[in-house]
């Protein structure tokens, strides 16, 4: 009996090979460390042939809090065993490779600024870190040689005389963040700052690179909720774990969201190029991208007729970079300094310079942009946070017999090694920084001959040198913007102690005794006693607009059955479970509550429409149904075969009175109507006992006010929910 020897004999060969490769790898990246530990230079100790520092970097993470990012685990390693060299080696192969990380900035100003070898190309290791993100090269990793154009192309761009333009804009945007922190003052509990900072600042980001309002404070929208879900399932491990990657679920959502924000970018970038074409002179934006497109262009004898799809590709993914660190910074050092006690003196600056009056401080900013140049104190503020809470570190790439000197003198080579500068611990370490500890503005206005006065190079957040960040005057710009609109306003105090108490879990919580170095902690927004704006009523809707109740996944729209239906319906999770359902030519579908409660007289009207149903659907769902709708009797209907209605009716209050505004009905019918019952209900609950304590309470109390009614849970919070651009017009509500 002859065994298929050919095939084993194969396999025992494959197997050799790679166990030999393997072997080979392991030693040669072993080697690395050992070489230059046997050289005296500075190692992490309790380095393994096997596993070189993986285990003893995992045993110090362990002491950390499991949120905190692996950097803190690098920063203290450095702080306990290098501090006098300011730098030293690590080996995590095969999850990334050697290690040179730097605290010193006296290293770091060689590797950045001085030493031209190392400046300007970065690690492998960054472009794995970005790729889901981006898809591709950008100005941030692409080498030296490629980068330099790019980067001209972008400096226009983003040249801080120019920023100024972006004010008005930046203003409009604080504006809606500014109702959004109302709202949650106005009901008082606890919130999580991250989540509507973040929408916050990708609006911000629209506004200042692409000129567009993205609306991801108030809806949905193609390229922010693509970004957010990026983001959410981003690894930030990826830098150090290469099996990130085999994750396949990851590896679609990631396409999928990629493809969605390429073709709102590409096409918003091919409006830009037309306007540009039909007038090159009059074009007045100033954002980012239509300044480097204007670059880009420059000198050309005769415009092509469509963009060149290689700046085109490249564009895209330069503007998803630029939103994704957008976010990363901004959205977080803002997060910090809102949250932070002592801004009495801010607020006493932004009395003097902007006037006593914190609502007129948005007009005037509109109007005198450079103003913000006078708030040295916000600025040091800013700069102090920054300090503190460094938004990321930078990474360069070693090259063969090129070495770097520490502290201590020794002479590293950069051979094979990723270089990190650790901004994180560099800004704290008490090497380099008096009272490092502790938060004080005043250390950006001391005079060169105080000891608060800042050490050279060691305050690097946007890095120094040809490959810093081209973001930091906007960065600065905004920072200060948002700080002089809304410091006035709002309190906004961390609430730690409680979420923990409320969710006791195990293990360490605190790093270096500060909670807020981690993300998801809560706190409570809470009104600036004594603020004139807190008393003014919020602005009334206008006449048409959507208001409802959502969040980041759904949406909420509401419909009324009779009992045998409905039961069914949420039984089964199906609209159409009960046989006897029977839609209609067109079924009609509401975001207003008190227009269902109207409708229905609060459930009690009609027995056909005793069960309140809120069915939820997904944003883009919503979305697409919005796309195809026209108002009722609109003549384009019977051109295009019209799928979707809709219709303005008076908008109503709690005790179902006429308002002086419109809601809007959506009618689905055809074959999209299908589509909304099979596929498009994500979720269906009944909420007729919502609808039952409401008229109760109403009725009983004649005082109580429909924010009484949204804080005991009686009526939906329904906000203001932003629609395209493009369909506005179709939607009647243009006029
Ligand atoms: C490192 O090794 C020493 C002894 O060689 C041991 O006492 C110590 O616990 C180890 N530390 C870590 C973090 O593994
Ligand atoms: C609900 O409506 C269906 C058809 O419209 C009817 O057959 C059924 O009896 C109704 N159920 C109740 C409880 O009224
Ligand atoms: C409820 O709907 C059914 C079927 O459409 C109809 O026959 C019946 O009259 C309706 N009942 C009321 C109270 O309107
Ligand atoms: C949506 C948006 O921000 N549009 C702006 C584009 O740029 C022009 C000129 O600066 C502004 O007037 C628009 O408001």
């Amino acid at each position: 009996m002859a065994l298929p020897s050919p095939f084993v004999g194969a396999l025992v060969v494959g197997f050799v090979t790679a166990i030999y490769t393997f072997s080979i790898k392991l030693y040669r990246a072993r080697m690395l460390l050992i070489n230059r530990r046997r050289q005296g230079l500075p190692t992490a100790p309790n380095h393994s042939f096997l596993f070189g520092h993986l285990l003893y970097l995992k045993s110090v993470l362990d002491r950390h809090p499991k949120d905190a990012h692996y950097q803190f685990g690098f920063a203290a390693i450095a702080r306990e065993k290098f501090a006098s060299e300011g730098a030293f080696y690590m080996d995590l192969w095969p999850m990334s490779g050697l290690f040179l990380t730097v605290t010193s900035p006296k290293v770091a100003t060689e590797i950045t600024q001085t030493n031209p070898k190392l400046t300007s190309d970065r690690p492998q290791l960054l472009r794995r870190f970005l790729k889901p993100i981006t898809g591709g090269l950008t100005i941030f990793d692409l080498d030296e040689k490629d980068w330099k154009p790019w980067r001209a192309v972008f400096n226009k761009g983003f040249h801080s005389e120019r920023m100024y333009g972006l004010v008005p804009n930046m203003v409009e945007e604080v504006q809606v963040f500014a109702g959004a922190l109302r709202d949650h003052a106005a009901r008082d509990q606890l919130c999580f700052l991250d989540p509507i900072t973040l929408r916050f600042t990708i609006d911000m980001i629209g506004r200042s690179i692409m000129n567009t309002s993205l609306h991801a404070q108030t809806g949905f929208n193609d390229l922010a909720d693509g970004m957010l879900s990026q983001i959410r399932w981003h690894n930030p491990n990826a830098e150090i774990n290469p099996f990130s990657h085999f994750n396949f679920v990851r590896a679609f959502v990631h396409w999928k969201n990629r493809r969605q924000m390429d073709r709102y970018i590409g096409a918003e970038l091919d409006r830009r190029f037309q306007e540009y074409k039909s007038n090159a002179e009059s074009s007045a934006s100033k954002s980012v991208i239509d300044l480097a497109l204007q670059e880009y262009l420059k000198g050309s004898e005769k415009l092509p007729d469509k963009l060149d799809p290689s700046f085109r590709a490249f564009a895209i993914r330069q503007i998803k970079l630029f939103i994704f660190a957008g976010y990363d910074s901004t959205g977080s050092t803002f997060s910090v300094t809102l949250r932070r006690p002592i801004l009495q003196t801010l607020r006493e600056e932004h009395d003097k310079v902007l006037g006593s009056n914190p609502a007129a401080a948005a007009s005037r900013l509109a109007v005198e942009p450079r103003i913000i140049n006078n708030l040295p104190y916000t600025l040091a503020v800013i700069k102090e946070v920054l300090r503190l809470f460094p938004p990321a570190g930078t990474t360069r790439a070693g090259k063969p017999g090129v070495s770097v000197t520490d502290d201590a003198g020794n002479a590293l080579p950069t051979d094979d090694a990723i270089l990190w500068i650790l901004h994180v611990e560099m800004h704290n370490s008490p090497n380099y920084w008096v009272r490092a500890d502790e938060f004080l503005p005043e250390r950006w206005l001391a005079s060169p001959d105080d000891e608060l006065y800042p050490a050279p190079g060691a305050w690097r957040p946007f890095e120094l040198g040809p490959r810093n960040c081209i973001g930091q005057a906007l960065v600065l710009i905004e920072l200060r913007v948002i700080l002089a609109c809304l410091v006035r306003e709002f309190d906004i105090v961390p609430a730690y102690d409680e979420w923990d108490r409320r969710h006791p879990t195990e293990g360490v919580k605190l790093l270096r005794g500060n909670p807020s170095m981690q993300k998801q902690r809560p706190c409570d927004i809470e009104y600036q006693t004594n603020n004139q704006i807190a008393t003014q009523p919020t602005s009334q809707p206008a006449i048409r607009e959507i208001r409802a109740s959502y969040n980041t996944e759904s949406i909420t729209v509401y419909q009324a059955y009779n009992s045998t239906i409905a039961s069914a319906a949420v039984t089964a999770q199906k609209l159409s479970a009960s046989p006897l359902y029977k839609p209609g030519r067109t079924t009609w579908i509401k975001p207003s509550w008190c227009w269902m409660m109207y409708r229905s007289g609060y459930s009690y009207k009609d027995a056909n429409q005793s069960c309140i149903l809120a069915l939820k659907m997904k944003h883009e769902h919503f979305a697409t149904l919005l796309r195809s709708a026209l108002v009722a009797g609109d003549p384009r209907a019977a051109k295009e075969g019209g799928a979707t209605v809709v219709q303005w009716d008076p908008e109503r209050g709690a005790r179902l009175e006429k308002l002086g505004w419109r809601s809007i009905q959506i009618g689905i019918r055809g074959e999209v109507r299908e589509r909304w019952i099979e596929e498009w209900i994500g979720s269906i609950e009944d909420v007729t006992e919502v609808a039952r304590g409401m008229k109760k309470k109403v009725d009983e109390d004649a005082d109580v006010g429909v924010k009484e009614l949204v804080r005991t849970g009686l009526v939906p919070e329904e906000r203001l929910y932003a629609v395209e651009r493009g369909i506005v017009e179709r939607l009647g509500m243009s006029g």
